[in-house]
């Protein structure tokens, strides 16, 4: 890809705090893979992207829809809350912000719930949701986004702890009052800003 189509986000950190890299967090190279559970399954034919909840008009979009929505390229930082982030991961997507305005966020709606294939969630206020840097990732690095790295399509959250960016994301619920994704039923923060330690709740 030509670098220039490149937007890098890496310096969002300055919003939080002095470094790039957060507190208590250490770099590695290598991009690891966490999941909770083995890689699911997914048929293209098959596959549905749902936005729904508190939005104007809810959709449904096959694989083909989604892929036609306008995408970019993003370089981002990813840290997982474990311990580790890695730098200067090129990710290609739909942003949050593209997203919401293809639906239409209704007055009420405070909270965003995540939905993925192995059934894992993930919970995020709007106003986390709602920025530019929130991709519905389907590229990595020039290539298709590995299937153990969430393909077809993931959220990455470069400004929150990575478990806030669902692997195998196939639905968005738009809430008009919180509800707690798996890790943040378990104790893990909601809010989640690394530059902070939101670790845990
Ligand atoms: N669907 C799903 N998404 C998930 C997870 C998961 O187990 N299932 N793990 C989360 C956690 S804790 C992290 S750190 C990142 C890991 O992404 P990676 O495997 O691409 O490094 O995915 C997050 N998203
Ligand atoms: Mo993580």
């Amino acid at each position: 890809m030509d670098e220039t189509d490149v937007r890098d986000v890496t310096g969002l950190y300055r919003e939080f705090g002095d470094a790039r890299l957060p507190p208590g967090q250490r770099e590695v190279e290598r991009f690891p893979v966490l999941s909770m559970g083995g890689t699911p399954n997914w048929d293209p034919e098959r596959w549905r992207f749902d936005v729904d909840g508190a939005v104007e008009t809810p959709r449904s979009f096959t694989w083909d829809e989604f892929r036609d929505l306008p995408s970019e390229t993003q370089r981002q930082d990813f840290h997982c809350v474990t311990g580790w982030s890695t730098f200067d991961c090129e990710f290609t997507g739909v942003s949050a912000t593209t997203l919401l305005d293809a639906v239409g966020v209704e007055s009420d709606a405070v909270h965003v719930m995540f939905h993925a294939l192995d059934g894992y969630t993930t919970d995020l206020p709007l106003d986390a949701v709602a920025r530019d840097e929130v991709l519905f990732a389907w590229g990595y690095d020039g290539d298709a986004l590995p299937r153990e790295h969430g393909g077809p399509l993931r959220v990455v959250t470069p400004h929150k702890y990575a478990y806030k960016g669902a692997k195998w994301v196939d639905g968005v619920t738009l809430l008009t009052e919180p509800e707690r994704g798996y890790w943040e039923q378990r104790g893990y923060s909601v809010s989640a800003n690394p530059w902070a330690e939101e670790r845990y709740s």
